[in-house]
Order: C-alpha cells, then sequence, then structure tokens
C-alpha cells in the first residue's frame, strides 16, 4: 500500500476544492495499491461539489505517516493548509500543481516535481491536461469545470485557448455546463441584496448634450 497525502491552501475555492479532490480520487483510479488522504479545512463550500467527497482534517492526517503528497493550487508555505505534512515525506516523493507565478515562501518540494503553468487559469485546467480524463467519473468531471469557471471568473479572465480546449475535452453537456455555472457565478442572496441596493455612479461629469 501506498499512502498518500493531497492538499491544498487554505480559505479554500472552488478551484482548491475541486483540483485537490480530483486528483485524489484520479490517485485512487490508478492504482488499488493507492491509499489517499484528501486533507481539507473545513469549508461549507465543500457541499457545493458534486459527488461524494471524503475528507479529512489536519488534526486526523497529523497521526497518519505517508508516503507521498501532492500539493494543488498553492506554492506558499503559509498559504498551505497542512504545510507541515511536506516534511514528512521523502523529497522525492514530494509533488505540486499549480498555476500561480508570484509567490512568498515556496514549499519545500523538488524543482523536478513541480508542475507550474502560471498562463492557465486554474489548477483544474491544468490538472484536465495531465491526467486521463477519462477514468473519472461524471461528479469528478464536473468539479473540474467548477474549478476553472471560479478561478477564471466565470470565462471571463486569464482563459486562453487551451482553456477552451481543455473545457472541449471535459466534454460535458451543455446542460452539465449551465448547473456548474449556476452553482459558481450566481449571486447569493446575501449578495444580490447587495447589489440591488447599488446606486449608479456618479462621476460628477455632466452627460454630453
Ligand atoms: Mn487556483
Amino acid at each position: 500500500m501506498v499512502k498518500i497525502a493531497v492538499i491544498t491552501h487554505k480559505n479554500l475555492d472552488y478551484d482548491a476544492l475541486c483540483s485537490s479532490s480530483s486528483l485524489a480520487s484520479y490517485l485512487k483510479k490508478i492504482s488499488s495499491q493507492n491509499e489517499v488522504y484528501l486533507i481539507l479545512e473545513q469549508n461549507k463550500t465543500i457541499e457545493n461539489l458534486y459527488g461524494n467527497i471524503h475528507y479529512y482534517s489536519l488534526e486526523e492526517a497529523r497521526r497518519m505517516n505517508f508516503d507521498s503528497i501532492y500539493v494543488c493550487d498553492v506554492n506558499e508555505e503559509d498559504r498551505t493548509y497542512g504545510v507541515e505534512l511536506i516534511s514528512t515525506v521523502p523529497e522525492h516523493s514530494r509533488y505540486l500543481i499549480d498555476h500561480h507565478d508570484k509567490n512568498r515562501k515556496e514549499l519545500d518540494i523538488p524543482v523536478e516535481n513541480r508542475t507550474i503553468k502560471p498562463t492557465y487559469s486554474s489548477t483544474c485546467e491544468l490538472l484536465t491536461e495531465q491526467i486521463d480524463i477519462s477514468i473519472l467519473g461524471q461528479a469528478t468531471i464536473q468539479n473540474l469545470f467548477m474549478g476553472i469557471l471560479s478561478d477564471s471568473a466565470c470565462l471571463t479572465r486569464n482563459v486562453s485557448v487551451n482553456t477552451n480546449q481543455m473545457i472541449k475535452k471535459l466534454g460535458l453537456s451543455e446542460e452539465d455546463r449551465l448547473k456548474s455555472i449556476k452553482k459558481v457565478c450566481s449571486l447569493s442572496k446575501e449578495q444580490q441584496e447587495l447589489y440591488d441596493r447599488v446606486e449608479p455612479l456618479d462621476l460628477g461629469i455632466d452627460g454630453i448634450k
């Protein structure tokens, strides 16, 4: 058995959640020898994911011994949930998959084990490219799309031709895409109330007559 930890950043957003949970289910699927533990900070966003996501707290993880560790969507010591677990596994078994370019203190992960693509919208886009998505279940595919949507502000920024190709690769139906868009991009009740209260901006400039 190979005991694998998958971790991500604090203050979970959909890209962090969806990339780490998708990678965890991928690692489970590629070998029956893999015993995979997704380690996440408590966050109510987790309830919005597709499929049954089973995860562990840091307290539980501290009591385990891992053979390898995968870090998703973060390369900063102070933003990583469970950062202390990294030093407990052999250096050559530490992996990073991320899309951020500017970092504070970087994680102690060998350069050859880092997959970082700063031009990508999201870690979910990067994962979609790097792994064999045909072995993933529909819920995981749907989660990968949510991660792409979330980090790209619903495909309005940081997108490229590659983003488009990866969305095509996911192969979701229009209906399924809309379901994810609704989850990620619509305003919450509280946000909508705030939005409705916003007055038109007065720039102090007279309109053109
Ligand atoms: Mn991200």
